[in-house]
């Protein structure tokens, strides 16, 4: 198997209400769980509206009619996976809207117990169909199979992760992968990866998982179908990445693939530094990790630095409700 290779099942998991015990306990024991219909189906359409608005708000020439305007040097920096973690996504509009939803929130407070949350301003993974340019096509699972949280650094449960899934998936588009059950290795990698996580700032909750690890052998990697609308929680110690699927350069002209990153943590679990820099990031358009229990700004990623960001034009501030500045903090 060459090493960015990665066979998953693809397969049609039970889907449950937002909030509800049966969903906890399913997220409990297989380490993901599928929350049906969080936005409908007039919300799902509103929210890739405002997704293109935000990509022809950059002022690159972006036209949600015309694919070739598509091109990387109008795009905003994706990263593996075809993530867009900058460029003021994480305070689109579009992000806002999806995260707003109720039941993305009753979805994570559930799992908390807790509903007083903070949420991450993450970015979106968008993925452009490479029936038009090759090149387009995004990483393959094995070159980034991974863990969000490092095992010394962040021991035991710790975050849950979620996406909001704007066009239903394929098996040929392909979408994310993860291995269920993978967030019960987590307290034995220290030991078994030593060499490994002695490279790591037990601060950085990143840990590329090797695709070959022989207690993943039993245990399949799956893609989970998923209905446009629906929201994808893991734990961050579960095994996952995205992939493309069986045909990625067979696609129809259009946006391929759409899901908006999201996570909800307990307020209690911040501090008020953390929530003086968040308050600040929304006027700024500042993003971030999936944490807000810690600081982490995504445009200080390494690839985003590294671009030429001069040309985009942030969106608008956004102008929150007052449910929205609760999730601010
Ligand atoms: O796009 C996906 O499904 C994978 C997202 C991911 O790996 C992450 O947010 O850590």
């Amino acid at each position: 198997m060459s090493d960015d290779q990665l066979t998953a099942e693809y397969t049609r998991v039970p889907r449950f209400e937002a909030g509800s015990t049966e969903s906890v306990e399913y997220l409990e024991q297989q380490g993901y769980v599928v929350i049906a219909d969080v936005l409908d189906t007039e919300q799902t359409a509103t929210a890739l509206d405002l997704t293109w608005q935000f990509l022809e708000g950059l002022g690159t020439g972006i036209d949600r009619d015309d694919p070739h305007t598509w091109s990387d040097d109008r795009w905003p920096i994706a990263v593996h996976g075809g993530i867009i973690p900058g460029q003021g996504i994480g305070q689109s509009a579009a992000q806002w809207f999806i995260r707003s939803a109720p039941a993305v929130k009753d979805a994570f407070a559930s799992v908390w117990d807790d509903d007083e949350l903070l949420v991450s301003f993450d970015g979106m993974a968008l993925w452009r169909p490479a029936s038009i340019e090759p090149a387009w096509q995004t990483n393959r699972g094995g070159s980034w199979l991974h863990i969000d949280q490092h095992p010394i650094g962040r021991p035991g449960f710790q975050c849950v992760q979620g996406l909001v899934n704007l066009i239903a998936t394929s098996p040929e588009v392909g979408g994310n992968i993860l291995i269920p059950g993978s967030h019960k290795l987590h307290d034995s990698i220290e030991e078994r990866y030593t060499d490994r996580l002695a490279k790591i700032d037990p601060a950085i909750d990143h840990f590329r998982y090797p695709s070959d690890d022989p207690l993943l052998a039993d245990t399949p990697p799956i893609m989970c179908h998923l209905e446009a609308g629906d929201l994808l929680l893991w734990d961050s110690r579960t095994v996952h990445c995205s992939s493309p699927g069986t045909n990625p350069e067979g696609g129809d002209a259009e946006l391929q693939r759409a899901v908006s990153l999201v996570c909800m943590m307990p307020k209690a679990r911040s501090n008020a530094e953390v929530v003086e820099r968040r308050r600040a990031a929304v006027a700024k358009r500042t993003s971030t990790t999936n944490w807000s229990d810690v600081w982490v700004n995504a445009d200080k990623f390494p690839n985003v630095l590294a671009a030429d960001t001069d040309k985009y034009e942030l969106p608008p501030v956004p102008e929150l409700t007052e449910y929205q500045q609760a999730l601010v903090g």
